[in-house]
């Protein structure tokens, strides 16, 4: 009976098929805790937080913009085989459906380029672009850096 080895070989391939989209298809989820720039102490600072994905597909940060800064790019400090620490430009940091990413000093951040006089206490507006949420704006709090680091 080849007839029915072809259908059971079309099903199969449908199964799979579905299967591929489903995972495709989940929606992620993006929320940003505790959103925090330090108070600059010269053309350039760093904005902290921690971006959780609660949905069930994969998010990126592509990019981050904001008014008070010339430029902003995403950083990772690290420490190299010679002790000393460097950043590099991270090109998109991508968070896993039910994952998250802490940006904290040592680690990732937000580098903030040719920044505005900034006091403790200021807000300043960010706007956070993720590759299928889209714009995200939050509202970070200028902070001390004593402050930041606990
Ligand atoms: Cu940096």
């Amino acid at each position: 009976m080849p007839r029915l080895g072809v259908v059971f070989a079309v099903v199969a391939l449908l199964g799979v098929a579905a299967c591929g989209d489903d995972v495709e298809s989940g929606t992620a989820s993006i929320s940003i805790e505790s959103p925090v720039v330090v108070v600059p102490s010269g053309a350039n600072t760093a904005l902290y937080m921690t971006i959780v994905n609660d949905g069930d597909g994969a998010d990126a940060l592509t990019e981050v913009r904001s008014q008070v800064a010339d430029e902003a790019q995403l950083h990772r400090t690290t420490e190299g085989d010679d002790g000393l620490t460097r950043m590099e430009p991270v090109d998109e940091l991508e968070v896993e459906a039910g994952g998250s990413a802490v940006f904290e000093p040592g680690g990732l951040h937000v580098m903030l380029l040719g920044v505005d006089d900034l006091v403790a206490g200021d807000q300043v507006e960010i706007e956070l672009v993720f590759a299928e949420s889209g714009p995200i704006d939050v509202q970070a709090e200028v902070r001390a850096i004593s402050d930041v680091v606990d």
